[in-house]
């Protein structure tokens, strides 16, 4: 990069450096980011008449494009710029007021981001600086960007070269590991009349003549004792076709290791029965619950989830043939238990989960603190005094119901990974962590002026709280791509956790290892008995069809609904989300507002929140709704909108989407950022052609103008002006509608469902079971450096908090 700004120094770019330095001297703001950058230069090149490809054929140009950040001292005439040469890589230079540029060091633009906000103090001695970077210094990572995210395959590439370079050591360390695997205290696998690596390759070959003989659909129970004879116990197969094949891996590991057999052989191996789902601080259960604040898809993930997994489970275990063990894989959400519980079941200690035979939600009261505070629910940004003591009761009553140690623990959001973090170390248990949404990146500087939000937020507790999650975990499953690392012109938001400033607290100068294999892309699925295409008439129930049909169009009820539709037959523009500014509703109803061609093809239904502010404890939620209401007032858009301030069951959620689908309406995902976004799932499989944010997961989810379309809800003329083109060819060509919508369907059963999603997780906690225990991974430093932030940093400041709570 420096060759590049060296190149528009020694050219005739110069000249247009200058003149942009001094219309950026000239600006009030000091602090630009990307979208300010990239707005002056436009500014820039309109005023002085600049080619139309200036910004992608001149030097100048591909610097600005690459630019994130530039801060301006003023009282040196120095400019900084923050340079984002590729994904995942930042490099730092400062421009001196005679035009020298010098490069510099993260410590220097930590400080310089300090003095900014004024909180440069050195006269004041050093700030603490957190580096995770020694600790990955002696693990393997991840040379080419684009293969972040795939984490597990490069980590068994990598392992296995280095693991069968020494035969002797690899056949051990499988022996030790086969030898390993009970169930409830009876012996799976081997048992100890194999008693040696070597026994162990005979034993496998005699086996393998033994089973060949059989006809392939004999049940193992049929030849169990005479495999038990050999040396063999259950977790081989079902039948005789499945051992054999099973048998037949091994033996191909044992005599020519390769990365694909070994994979292929860890994946089958009964290792994981009983495993735990974190999600501590929203409303977690089955009905009532979601749209209100803080509990949106997280809650509809984890249950989908624990569902999926308990069913995989008990697939994998018939599989194996564990049949005759009466084995019953257990799955648990641990969540709080919230004793004013606003008619919903969260007061209930033990619920069992829907559908399914052993999967439950485990809810753990908070310690009586304040019982003005915990018998209530309490906001994601409030709950941090109360995770050390909760993880340390859940732990109890976790072995009691499992009647030992769970094989697997899965955090969910901040808190629950925390929990994971706490349970994790103190069980000895492999910690897997799912962020859903990393609250960093949505808010602007929340670093930067933590102490400014401290009150609202607590950031400083939340993002100690990732850092020390993020770093524990053996693995992270992420949605995207872009969570981790972004695109290559915005940044991840796991990236942008590996250098920042949390001023007069800490500087961070390596909090993340962006290329560590632990990081792996498993998207979730959306579920389908309730959200599935609207043209599967055999599956959809007529009196639901026509109940919801009334409640989006014509009900009248005061009391859940706004609104009344002057001609319900037009073209419906649907969207629902919690209404909170970040999904940005009230941006979606502005942008209805603003376009008189959109209102006279379409009206426009939302589903979201609560109708009145008086109903609401949630700040965010009492401002967007004054919002809302002030901008259907501004555009007079009576008669033209419906807003419906209702709880939908799952199951009712499903028939909206077909409903609207059946007027061939339009679903609007118009969020300024969307992490992931299972509404864009649910609209799409129902058939909804989908126009959803281009910031964030759904740039991953939906390809343009093919199964779907990008909005950017910044943009209100040109997002509405997409969706007037896609509604007036579909009244020119009503195929057109058909053609996108049948597309939608397809790219969510292909890519997005629970099957493909648990298939892999489990996979994956398989496979980095082994190599925890086959490389004897040395992370008690890093754990012990973890350890000691949270006594000596967050711990410290939750307590703080708690005396807050203490005295309301
Ligand atoms: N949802 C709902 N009612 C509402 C708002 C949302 O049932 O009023 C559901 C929606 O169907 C989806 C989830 O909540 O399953 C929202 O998940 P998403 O990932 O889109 O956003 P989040 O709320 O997690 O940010
Ligand atoms: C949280 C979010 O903000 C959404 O984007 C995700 O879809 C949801 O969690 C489930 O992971």
């Amino acid at each position: 990069m420096s060759e590049l700004i060296q190149a528009v120094l020694d050219s005739e770019d110069r000249n247009d450096l200058r003149g942009l330095v001094s219309e950026l001297r000239q600006q009030e703001q000091g602090y630009l980011l990307r979208n300010d950058i990239l707005n002056l230069f436009d500014e820039y090149c309109s005023k002085y008449q600049k080619p139309e490809n200036f910004f992608t054929y001149s030097n100048l140009g591909k610097l600005i494009y690459y630019t994130q950040e530039i801060i301006h001292i003023k009282e040196e005439s120095t400019l900084c710029f923050i340079i984002r040469p590729k994904i995942a890589s930042q490099e730092i230079y400062r421009l001196t007021a005679d035009f020298k540029v010098e490069e510099m060091s993260v410590q220097e633009l930590l400080d310089l981001r300090d003095r900014f906000v004024d909180k440069y103090n050195p006269n004041e001695g050093d700030l603490l600086e957190l580096d995770f970077g020694p600790f990955y210094d002696y693990s393997p990572v991840i040379r080419d960007p684009k293969n972040i995210g795939k984490g597990v395959q490069f980590l068994n590439r990598y392992l296995s070269s280095k693991l069968f370079q020494d035969p002797n050591q690899w056949l051990e360390g499988l022996f030790n590991f086969l030898q390993l695997h009970q169930y409830n205290g009876i012996q799976l696998l081997i048992n100890d009349r194999i008693a040696s690596q070597q026994q162990l390759s005979e034993q496998v070959k005699k086996a393998i003549e033994f089973v060949s003989q059989r006809s392939d659909d004999e049940s193992y129970e049929v030849f169990r004792f005479p495999l038990q004879m050999m040396g063999f116990e259950p977790g081989w197969g079902n039948t005789a076709a499945r051992v054999l094949e099973t048998l037949n891996i091994l033996d191909e590991l044992i005599d020519s290791p390769d990365p694909q057999t070994l994979e292929a052989f860890i994946s089958r191996i009964p290792m994981i029965f009983k495993i735990v789902l974190v999600s501590a601080h929203g409303w977690f259960a089955q009905e009532g619950v979601l749209g209100r604040p803080d509990t949106g898809g997280q809650v509809v993930y984890v249950l989908d989830q624990a569902k999926s997994l308990e069913k995989q489970l008990q697939e994998d275990a018939i599989l194996a043939g564990l049949e005759g063990l009466n084995v019953q894989p257990k799955v648990i959400i641990l969540t709080r238990l919230i004793p004013n519980s606003d008619g919903t079941l969260c007061n209930q200690p033990l619920e069992k989960v829907h559908g399914s035979e052993n999967a439950w939600i485990l809810r753990v009261p908070l310690r009586e603190f304040n019982p003005n505070v915990t018998q209530n629910w309490i906001s994601r940004f409030e709950f941090w005094p109360y995770l050390e003591t909760f993880a340390i009761d859940a732990e109890k009553q976790l072995l009691a119901e499992f009647q030992g140690r769970p094989d697997l623990i899965v955090g969910n959001y901040t808190d629950g990974n925390l929990v994971a973090f706490l349970l994790a170390r103190r069980l000895g248990v492999t910690q897997c962590n799912v962020a859903h949404a990393l609250e960093k990146s949505k808010y602007l500087f929340s670093n930067l002026y933590w102490q400014d939000l401290e009150d609202k937020y607590h950031f400083s507790l939340q993002f100690t709280a990732d850092l020390i999650a993020m770093n524990a975990a053996n693995f992270v499953v992420s949605s995207t791509y872009q969570e981790i690392v972004g695109t290559p012109d915005s940044i991840g938001q796991y990236e942008s956790y590996k250098c920042l400033t949390m001023p007069e607290l800490y500087h961070v100068v390596n909090g993340v290892e962006l290329f560590s294999p632990k990081f792996n892309v498993v998207p979730p699925g959306v579920n389908e008995s309730c959200f599935f295409p609207y043209n599967n008439s055999q599956e959809r129930i007529q009196s639901d069809r026509q109940r919801m049909d009334e409640m989006l169009f014509t009900l009248e009820d005061e009391s859940q609904i706004y609104g009344k539709l002057d001609d319900p037959t037009k073209r419906p523009l649907f969207s629902m989300a919690r209404l909170d500014r970040i999904k940005n509703i009230t941006g979606l109803a502005e942008c209805f507002g603003k376009s008189k061609e959109l209102q006279e093809h379409c009206n426009l239904i939302l589903v979201a929140g609560k109708l009145r502010v008086e109903e609401s404890g949630d700040n965010e939620e009492r401002d967007e709704i004054v919002k809302l209401y002030r901008t259907i007032d501004e555009y007079n858009l009576h008669g033209k909108i419906r807003w419906l301030g209702v709880r939908l069951s799952k199951n009712d959620s499903g028939v909206v989407y077909r409903v609207i689908a059946d007027r061939q309406g339009v679903f609007v995902q118009p969020a300024l950022f969307e992490a992931f976004g299972l509404t864009i799932l649910e609209a799409m499989i129902s058939g909804l052609p989908t126009f959803a944010t281009q910031f964030g997961g759904p740039l991953e989810i939906i390809q343009d103008k093919k199964n779907g379309f990008y909005i950017n809800p910044t943009n209100l003329e040109e997002t509405a002006a997409k969706i007037v083109e896609f509604v007036t060819k579909c009244e020119q060509n009503p195929n057109y509608w058909e053609e996108i919508s049948q597309k939608a369907i397809e790219r969510v059963y292909t890519t997005y469902t629970w099957k493909i999603h648990t298939t892999k997780l489990l996979s994956l906690a398989r496979i980095y079971g082994f190599w925890n225990f086959n490389s004897k991974e040395k992370r008690e430093d890093l754990l012990r450096y973890l350890e000691s932030l949270f006594y000596l940093i967050y711990k410290p400041r939750a307590q703080k908090l708690l005396e807050q709570h203490q005295s309301r």
